[in-house]
């Protein structure tokens, strides 16, 4: 466990080039929330201060100034949200709300495949990356970092590529993710600000993980960026700076609405992504660690049972019956039309078990011994397998 002083500020874990940092840091800095940002070394803090107290070699993990930690980034940014009020990012309205919480996750874990696979399949992006790597959290490595680099380059290619169904049967629907998106959000940027109006909401920050540090920024999907949705480029900077206090900044749009530009996202998040939830849920209840499913008409097989997306299935299924009744047949014909309600509610509730020792975003502190330490130092935690011993 930490021995570290109580700061009066957060302390935010990151890593310079990752997905998750980046949507911290921007939701941090809109807020204005005091806190310092800190890039572990992997065998440093990562491997001895965070994952002890949080069971996770990931990050964005944060440290509050009373010395407790947090991690994903979901749950933190409702838990900050409850303390600091000042410059709401979830609308009081409860159908804005529901959708953007379902944006957010939808941008969160179904941009994450094409954005690892853009990263990590296309020579320049991976090679220019895996030495990122290996010159920042990986430069205490005794090896030279072209090897570091090497080791990287497979590590993230077995777990994220094809570990993660992306195969030259699958890699255009992989691609067509992105490049959709990207359609959807200029149409968008073309006549508004950030996503559900003047002003950022939780869904901007659900996009910028992907759109900031790995779409805009790696050489290959930055160019596609640059060229095919220029308004998406200039929306990652304007949100990159935006702080709620700027008196420049407007308003979302009316209670109960939601921009006409939104209907293709959920239509995409009924035929794909609560499809794709669906069938996660249902493996891991049936105690299988992969599965395969057809999305848009693309078989992918031997998908990596993910738990913590078992969890953002019950987290969103728990938001929608908590849908006052007066806003529930407004959220019910849109979630119809888009074919999404049966996904999301299909089975019931499906219990990822994820937290049922500890209420999210808190960790719980975990013992590990040196062969666990040692196993972690070279597997790290992907796709979340938090080994807990308390
Ligand atoms: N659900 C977490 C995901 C965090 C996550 O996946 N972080 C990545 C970087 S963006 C990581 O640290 N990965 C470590 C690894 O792949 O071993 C969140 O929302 O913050």
């Amino acid at each position: 466990m930490s021995t570290s002083q109580a700061s009066p500020e957060y302390t935010l874990y990151l890593f310079w080039i990752s997905y998750f940092s980046g949507k911290m840091q921007a939701y941090l800095n809109y807020k204005r929330i005091p806190h310092r940002c800190v890039e572990p070394q992997w065998s440093g803090e990562l491997l001895r201060e965070i994952l002890p107290n949080t069971g996770l070699m990931k990050v964005p993990v944060l440290r509050t100034p009373l010395g407790e930690w947090l991690a994903d980034s979901t749950p933190m940014i409702d838990w900050l949200e409850a303390r600091h009020p000042d410059g709401k990012v979830i609308p009081d309205d409860p159908v804005q709300a529901f959708f953007c919480r379902l944006l957010e996750d939808y941008a969160d874990e179904w941009l994450w495949r094409p954005a690892l696979h853009y990263r990590w399949s296309y020579t320049t992006d991976q090679q220019a990356l895996s030495r990122r790597f290996a010159e920042t959290f990986l430069s205490s490595q005794p090896a030279p970092n072209f090897i570091t680099a090497a080791l990287v380059r497979r590590r993230q290619r077995l777990i994220y590529v094809d570990g993660d169904g992306v195969t030259a049967q699958t890699r255009a629907h992989v691609e067509s993710i992105y490049l959709d998106t990207l359609d959807r959000l200029q149409k968008i940027f073309e006549h508004q600000d950030f996503l559900l109006g003047d002003k950022p909401c939780l869904a901007d920050y659900g996009f910028f993980a992907s759109m900031f540090r790995h779409f805009s920024l790696d050489p290959t999907p930055s160019l596609i960026m640059q060229q095919r949705a220029p308004a998406v480029f200039a929306w990652v900077a304007r949100l990159w700076n935006a702080r709620h206090d700027d008196a420049q900044l407007g308003h979302w749009c009316a209670a109960g609405e939601l921009p006409p530009g939104w209907d293709a996202i959920i239509g995409d998040i009924g035929a794909a992504y609560l499809p794709y939830l669906l069938a996660n849920a249902r493996a891991w209840r049936d105690g299988r660690r992969h599965f395969d499913i057809t999305i848009q008409g693309t078989g992918y097989r031997k998908l990596p049972v993910v738990q913590y997306r078992v969890w953002c299935r019950e987290r969103l299924q728990q938001h929608y019956a908590a849908l006052p009744d007066a806003q529930r047949a407004a959220v019910d014909d849109r979630l119809i039309a888009a074919n999404a309600l049966e996904p999301l509610l299909a089975d019931g509730r499906i219990a990822s078990g994820l937290y049922d020792d500890v209420e999210p975003p808190l960790c719980k502190p975990r013992r590990y011994g040196r062969l666990e330490m040692l196993r972690r130092f070279f597997s790290g935690t992907h796709w979340r397998v938090p080994v807990a011993r308390a």
